[in-house]
């Protein structure tokens, strides 16, 4: 068979993406990377030119690509670390950290890097121990503390957006988990743009369509450093499991992952959920007492709790 040629130059193809019937050499996947990202911001509503971004970024493939197609739009998008404490083999944020910087510091583009043992006292871990939450995986007082720190470094800084990576396997999975569990809540919150509340920026996902090896095809092609490890926390997580149950019916059925979340995201539309109310996204419209963040709770938030005495 000959090697497949890239759609519009005729040059050898780099990629070839099975669910658009496409593939293209590198120079157009990268340029048709950034183009329909542009269209999920329009699409969705997601920013304004003048609007000041925060994107939290892990070090990771996507995060970094985010950031990275940002700064080619012209979008005013400065960057946010966080160094949960999680050591490994590789010593997981510590290393993470230094790829985040290191793209910062090549495109002289502005990192905030924040440490939760500086903080707090105690590394995520050591919080989860602690607490007693989650028993042996850490992820749920990691999601509490992350959600937290996004939070306060967009207020305190002026930012109206707060960016995440998430991509189209990472919705596809939340999305199914959800629905087996009939998760109303969660299905309720699941889009690509929650509006800003009291104690909240606005949250954007402007990868929620890019498959996961579109958005890695985009780092590799683009030369960008990442961090390749996975966190060692997420190593048998339910979310892994959903993933390769929608890998498999991928393999058949190619674009089965996309007809699911852009069928949900239209039903939701056509109004199948409730929306959330502005406040329930954050789990409440009551505002702790201790951060002033918005919180389900008369009385302290989750993060108050996990990291006082
Ligand atoms: S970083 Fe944190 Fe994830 Fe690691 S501890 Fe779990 S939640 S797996 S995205
Ligand atoms: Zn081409
Ligand atoms: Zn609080």
């Amino acid at each position: 068979m000959s090697a497949m040629r890239c759609q519009k130059c005729e040059q050898q193809a780099a990629i070839h993406m099975r669910q658009h019937r496409l593939h293209l050499c590198k120079e157009h996947y990268l340029a048709w990377f950034v183009e329909q990202t542009e269209r999920m911001i329009a699409k969705y509503n997601m920013f304004a030119r003048q609007e000041r971004i925060l994107v939290a970024v892990s070090g990771g493939k996507d995060s970094l690509s985010l950031w990275d197609v940002l700064w080619r739009l012209g979008y005013t998008a400065d960057g946010m670390y966080i160094n949960l404490g999680i050591t490994s083999e590789d010593d997981y944020s510590n290393a993470s950290e230094e790829y985040a910087r290191q793209f910062a510091e090549k495109r002289g583009l502005t990192l905030q890097v924040v440490n939760v043992a500086q903080n707090t006292g105690r590394t995520i871990p050591e919080l989860a121990r602690r607490t007693g939450w989650g028993k042996d995986r850490p992820c749920g007082v990691c999601g509490i503390v992350k959600r937290h720190v996004m939070n306060e470094a967009a207020l305190q800084g002026g930012y109206q957006v707060l960016a995440t990576a998430h991509n189209l396997d990472d919705e596809a999975a939340f999305l199914m988990q959800n629905t087996f569990q009939w998760n109303m809540d969660f299905l309720r919150r699941q889009a690509p743009v929650l509006e800003a509340g009291e104690g909240f920026a606005r949250k954007v996902k402007p990868f929620c369509r890019f498959y996961e090896r579109e958005t890695a095809a985009y780092a590799i092609l683009r030369d960008i450093p990442y961090i390749e490890e996975e966190c060692p926390h997420s190593v048998g997580s339910k979310q892994l499991f959903y993933k390769e149950i929608l890998n498999k019916l991928e393999v058949d059925h190619p674009g089965t992952k996309l007809q699911f979340y852009v069928g949900f995201l239209n039903a939701r539309q056509g109004g199948l959920f409730t929306p959330a109310e502005s406040g329930d996204e954050e789990g409440g419209r009551n505002l702790c007492p201790g951060c002033g963040q918005p919180t389900t709770s008369s009385g302290l938030c989750s993060y108050c709790k996990v990291t006082r005495e």
